[in-house]
Formats: structure tokens, C-alpha cells, sequence
């Protein structure tokens, strides 16, 4: 049972949006393309509340992109991006949702960021997307969207963790920092994880 986990295809994350990855709207087709060919596809959605402390905002003299300890972790800061109910947070208007069974948000708790689709960065949440999975049958999962080194990578991490096997669609995914997105390669690669391209499906 093969599912597709769309990663936070969002206004905020593509070009022109708050926290724009590159080129993060050429990925939008081939999802479109893929999606249907799934036993399952389920769409994951950042979804912070305006006083999420990953914002720079959020932090009196701090800047987007440096970084904080956050309740005891590293953390990022970013510009508000996907804020509850704004249309930054929304999907992109091209992605297909057709095929998306169910949509599973993420950073919901002001106190903790979430880049997994699974669990929250301190590993106190789930978002029940395992749970789900597991009733569903589903032994095999693949990933793609935005960002690659971010939502994508703690999402093939984590779903490795918990015993899926996992894939990365290397062209239905862009990253935030390329460099980053080089090292996260070699280390889902090294933990069992394979990468492969949209048309390696057919
Ligand atoms: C993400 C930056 C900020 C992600 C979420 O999940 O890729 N990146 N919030
Ligand atoms: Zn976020």
C-alpha cells in the first residue's frame, strides 16, 4: 500500500509568498501528475497561531533567519508565514486536491515548531498521521513538496523511524538551502530511504 504525503504546498512557502522557496511552484505539476496513481494521498498544512515562536516577530530585536534556543532547541526564526486562516496558509490554488483523502496540520502549538508531518520538534505531539497510516495499511510512503530540507526531510526521518519504508520524489520537491538539502539527502539515503524521480513511477 503505496501513499503519497504531500508536503506544505502553501501560498507563504511559493514564489512571491512570505517564506518563498525557490522555484516552489515547478513541483505543482508533477504532483498533479502523480498523486492519482496513489492507493492514498494525504496533504500536510503548516498551521501556526500569529504568536508562533518561530516567528522573528515573536521575539523582541531578532531578525528573520537568525537563530534562538527555543525551549531548549535550536530554532530557526522565520518570517510569519501559514498563519491560521490567512490565505498564505491556504494550498496553492493549481495543486489538485482532488485526490487528498485527508490533510494533517502541523505547528499548531505556539511553543514548538514542527517540520515533520508526524510529530512536533520536541516530539511531544503527533499529529496522528502514524496512527492513520497504520489502520490504513500503509507500508510504504513517498514525499514530496516544500520544503525539501525542511518538511519533506523530518518527514522521510521520521516515517523511517517509525518503520515505513520511505522515498523521496526528488523532482516533485525544492528546498529552502540546497546545501542543506545535500546533507539531508545523504542522511535519509543512509537510513534505508530511497530517492527517485516522478517518472521512476510509471
Ligand atoms: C517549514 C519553515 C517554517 C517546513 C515550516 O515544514 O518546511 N519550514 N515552517
Ligand atoms: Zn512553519
Amino acid at each position: 500500500m503505496k501513499t503519497l504525503i504531500i508536503g506544505d504546498v502553501q501560498n507563504d512557502f511559493m514564489p512571491g509568498g512570505a517564506l518563498a522557496v525557490p522555484d516552489g511552484d515547478a513541483i505543482i505539476p508533477v504532483i498533479n501528475r502523480i498523486s492519482k496513481k496513489f492507493d492514498l494521498a494525504v496533504a500536510i498544512q503548516d498551521w501556526h497561531p500569529s504568536g508562533h515562536k518561530s516567528f522573528a516577530s515573536n521575539h523582541a530585536g531578532k531578525k528573520p533567519f537568525e537563530a534562538i534556543d527555543l525551549n531548549g532547541i535550536p530554532q530557526t526564526l522565520w518570517p510569519d508565514h501559514c498563519v491560521q486562516g490567512t490565505s498564505g496558509a491556504d494550498f496553492h490554488h493549481k495543486l489538485d486536491l482532488r485526490p487528498v483523502e485527508a490533510v494533517f496540520r502541523k505547528g499548531v502549538d505556539p511553543e514548538t515548531d514542527s517540520y515533520s508531518a508526524f510529530y512536533d520538534n520536541q516530539r511531544r505531539r503527533s499529529t496522528g498521521l502514524a496512527g492513520y497510516l497504520r489502520e490504513k495499511g500503509v507500508t510504504e510512503v513517498y514525499c514530496c513538496g516544500v520544503a525539501g530540507d525542511i518538511c519533506v526531510y523530518y518527514t522521510l526521518n521520521d516515517a523511517l523511524r517509525l518503520g515505513f519504508s520511505a522515498v523521496l520524489i526528488e523532482d516533485a520537491s525544492r528546498p529552502l538551502d540546497q546545501k542543506n538539502y545535500e546533507t539531508a539527502k545523504n542522511d535519509i539515503t543512509q537510513h534505508g530511504g530511497r530517492i527517485i524521480l516522478s517518472t521512476d513511477l510509471e
